[in-house]
């Protein structure tokens, strides 16, 4: 059993608790389920970091749909307190994701984690709804315009976010329960390679999509989700962090995308915009995580206690999140699976004090330290 840092967990509660919802019953903008999750983000990293994985349950190296499998788990014996999956082409009414996951078996895998105690995070690679070409088509740089009130595909992407909130409606627990979960659209777009990125749009064209959205969502009663901005590792101040933010609000929780390519570009900048984001979490309220991150195919045997945790260590983090273990393109992996050279370093990882998988998550009395 790890050792709890229960004494720094309750300072933390501190910080955030005069920002927290009404007596319960007061607030119809958020479900119970959702404010519990929202508590339970503000206060972890008193304790550590919760550490995930995208699309952990459904595939990884070798493997393809089994049941009850996990990557992760199968190198540490626990699973990862946090999973992603995605909505990639849910917009388009088809039932398999943009990485051929049915959507099925992603509703089914999310109650899985919620009724096991665990959190569920969901990104959105939607296609570009002008050109029907994929998320990364970035020719045209009105399409953001296009979808917004007054432009020609409004109707139709209004309909695609119905589907979105249709399905998050549709993910529920045995006795009716909408599982709250983190929502993630319009990530990384303080680069320019998804058809909403940083040259695509403008800054009022690109908070309004956030706003549209946000506001169908509650429109269609889906009222379990909490929203993350995830912005890339390009803000270098928290005037250029906050550049797009959508508002206090809409956002629950502050996050990064960024990867390592090479060691000390990628600690430098996990290490400044981590200090920007930390500012900005203690000025607006908010926590903060890094929303994914990883060193594709890990060529770096003790990377997970070397790099990754000295530098995420450092700061208040909620979750730490790995991409996925891709089964059907070579060298695409950023979890480690058994055999693999960084395996033995991963259960050092998950050993350390710091990290909190679902077993250690699960040990957290957040009830208990909720008292107002
Ligand atoms: C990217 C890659 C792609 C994948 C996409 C959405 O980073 O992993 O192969 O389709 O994410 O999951």
């Amino acid at each position: 059993m790890k050792n709890l840092k229960t004494i720094t967990g309750v300072m933390l509660w501190a910080a955030f608790s005069s920002c927290s919802s009404g007596p319960a019953g007061t607030d119809n903008s958020k479900t119970p389920e959702a404010r519990f999750l929202q508590t339970k983000l503000e206060k972890v990293p008193g304790y550590g970091f919760m550490v995930g994985h995208h699309d952990d349950p459904v595939y990884g190296i070798g493997w393809d749909g089994d049941e009850n499998r996990s990557d992760i788990k199968s190198v540490c014996g626990d699973y990862p307190a946090v999973m992603s999956f995605d909505l990639g082409r849910i917009e388009l009414g088809g039932d398999r994701n943009l990485d051929k996951v049915p959507f099925e078996r992603i509703r089914k895998e999310t109650v899985s984690q919620y009724e096991r105690g665990g959190v569920v995070s969901f990104s959105w690679h939607a296609d570009n709804p002008v050109t029907g070409k994929d998320t990364w088509d970035v020719s045209d740089s009105t399409v953001v315009k296009s979808v917004l009130p007054g432009g020609v595909n409004h109707e139709k992407f209004l309909g695609w976010l119905d589907k979105v909130a249709d399905f998050f409606n549709s993910i529920q627990t045995s006795e009716g329960v909408k599982v709250p979960v983190l929502f993630r659209p319009w990530h990384e777009h303080t680069g320019s390679w998804f058809w909403w990125g940083q040259n695509l749009c403008t800054t009022d064209e690109y908070k309004s999509l956030w706003r549209m959205t946000y506001d169908r969502m509650q429109e269609k009663g889906a009222t379990q989700l909490l929203y993350a901005y995830s912005p890339g590792i390009e803000p270098q101040d928290s005037t250029a962090y906050l550049e797009r933010y959508p508002g206090d609000d809409i956002i629950d929780l502050i996050g990064v995308d960024g990867y390592q390519y090479e060691h000390d570009s990628y600690v430098k900048s996990m290490e400044s915009v981590l200090s920007v984001m930390q500012q900005v979490s203690q000025a607006h309220r908010k926590p903060m995580a890094v929303t994914e991150t990883g060193f594709e195919t890990i060529p770096d045997s003790v990377w997970w206690t070397e790099t990754l945790l000295p530098v995420v260590g450092k700061y208040p983090v909620s979750y730490v999140l790995f991409w996925r273990n891709a089964r059907e393109r070579e060298n695409h992996y950023y979890a480690p699976y058994p055999g693999h050279a960084s395996a033995a370093d991963f259960v050092r990882f998950y050993e350390s004090p710091k990290t909190l998988f679902l077993n250690d998550f699960n040990k957290i009395d957040f009830k208990d330290t909720n008292d107002k």
